[in-house]
């Protein structure tokens, strides 16, 4: 990997974007302010044992009302682009029915204010914060919320389709679906693999509805999907561990990747699927299967499988969700999409990065650890773009610490280091060395 520091953005093509990311429910706060409604994350942190230090995101970073200092931190580090979502309860309260106003005015504020900047606005519309009378009546399970998910994007798109380019329909169709209706780890913490297949369709259907709202009320913005993506490698050569990883990437990958690039679901997955597989209609694949701009990949770690199917620690560094540290895996996951997909769009990694556990000293943070991923996973992605791989962009995640699901705020995956005691935002490492490499 290149010594710190000899790495910079002129070893990537021209053009190239980098950015930073965050997510709504993350990073807002403001849970009850200007007739926002609840979503399943508000739900789902109330219930006991959800959340590791039991918090929630009433608060979070206060960013609803801290935004313009936000956007000032973003401008300081010198990055294109800014990638954020939009909490649909706070677009459309109920999940269907009249549209909040006075939701959409805050992302018209903060798309003036990066544009202000001179930083592209990146709209991810569903980052997991479903409004939970969708979820009364099946969430994701029910056909009809992908219906209801195209009605509010096209709100979205109507409002801001002049100024922002560049749409996200959902983020990680897999975390919510097989993590929060199978593993139930996240909201709405249902355990259940029937479900949460109907929930994976239910989701790349409500893609596949919301595209052409967005083509149509932002026409000439780039549309996509983001989906978190590793290779799935076996333990050893055994076959029931071959077998293990080729199932374990079938589920975590080929599951989304199929249906979207190929119009068809995996066969040997759905095969291992039985009876919990989903009731796909006549005219779903079609419309998921459209072609996109750009894929979104969001890359942190890989999977190592033993039979059967369990995941084995291989003894590499981790960080401090336990996740290898394995840059090589993103070349080896980008050059593989390239060669299995010959539909895939130009791809944006639209989040990297790592947790790690730190310290506030003298009012500084030295993340030599987060410095060292960013780094060693940018070199990665060079690599594969100098393979061949038409790749575009790369946001950081994240922007500052913030709420982390199911671990609360334990977890630190911030450039920018958030006192939550005071909402003091610090420059980490990290940043500094981000901006320097941006030049
Ligand atoms: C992604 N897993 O989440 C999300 O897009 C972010 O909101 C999140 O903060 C970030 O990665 C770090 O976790 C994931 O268990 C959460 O495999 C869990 C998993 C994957 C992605």
């Amino acid at each position: 990997w290149p010594a710190p520091g000899t790495l910079r953005r002129a070893d990537f093509p021209a053009g190239f974007t980098f950015g930073v990311a965050t997510s709504s429910y993350q990073i807002e706060g403001a849970a009850a302010e200007d007739g926002r409604g609840p979503s399943i994350w508000d739900t789902f942190c109330r219930e006991p044992g959800r959340i590791r230090d039991r918090s929630n995101g009433d608060v979070a970073c206060d960013h609803y009302h801290r935004w313009e200092a936000d956007l000032d931190l973003i401008a300081a580090l010198g990055v294109d682009a800014y990638r954020f979502s939009v909490a649909w309860p706070r677009v459309q309260p109920g999940g269907s029915g009249p549209i909040n106003a006075a939701g959409l005015d805050f992302y018209e504020r903060l798309t003036d204010g990066l544009l202000a900047r001179g930083v592209e606005p990146h709209v991810t519309l569903y980052h997991w914060d479903l409004p939970q009378p969708l979820q009364d009546a099946g969430g994701w399970a029910n056909r009809d919320t992908a219906h209801r998910f195209a009605e509010y994007s096209a709100a979205v798109a109507e409002r801001l389709g002049d100024r922002v380019k560049s749409y996200a329909t959902l983020n990680e169709p897999w975390c919510s679906s097989i993590l929060s209706y199978e593993i139930g780890e996240h909201a709405p913490g249902l355990r259940d693999r029937r479900l949460a297949l109907a929930a994976a369709h239910g989701l790349l259907l409500g893609h596949g509805l919301a595209l052409p709202e967005i083509r149509r009320h932002a026409p000439g913005a780039g549309a996509g999907i983001v989906l978190n993506l590793g290779p799935q490698m076996p333990a050893s050569d055994r076959p029931e561990d071959v077998a293990a990883a080729r199932l374990a990437d079938g589920r975590l990958n080929r599951w989304f990747l199929g249906p979207l690039l190929r119009g068809e679901y995996p066969a040997d997955v759905w095969e291992a699927c039985g009876a919990d597989v989903p009731e796909v209609q006549g005219g779903d694949l079609a419309p998921i299967a459209a072609p996109l701009d750009f894929l979104g990949v969001n890359y942190y770690t890989r999977g190592v499988l033993g039979a059967p199917g369990g995941g084995v620690p291989t003894g590499a560094p981790v960080t401090d969700m336990g996740w290898e540290i394995y840059p090589q895996g993103l070349t080896e996951l980008l050059t593989r999409l390239k060669a299995d997909y010959p539909n895939l769009p130009p791809v944006v990694i639209t989040e990297n990065g790592a947790a790690f556990a730190d310290r506030l000293q003298d009012g500084r943070v030295h993340d030599a650890g987060r410095v060292q991923y960013l780094q060693t996973h940018l070199e990665a992605l060079r690599q594969a773009v100098e393979a061949g791989v038409d790749v575009r962009g790369y946001f950081a995640w994240s922007l500052m610490d913030n709420f982390e699901w199911a671990y609360g705020y334990e977890k630190r995956f911030g450039l920018v280091y958030v006192d939550y005691g005071t909402q003091e935002r610090v420059l980490k490492d990290s940043a500094h060395w981000y901006r320097e490499f941006l030049g």
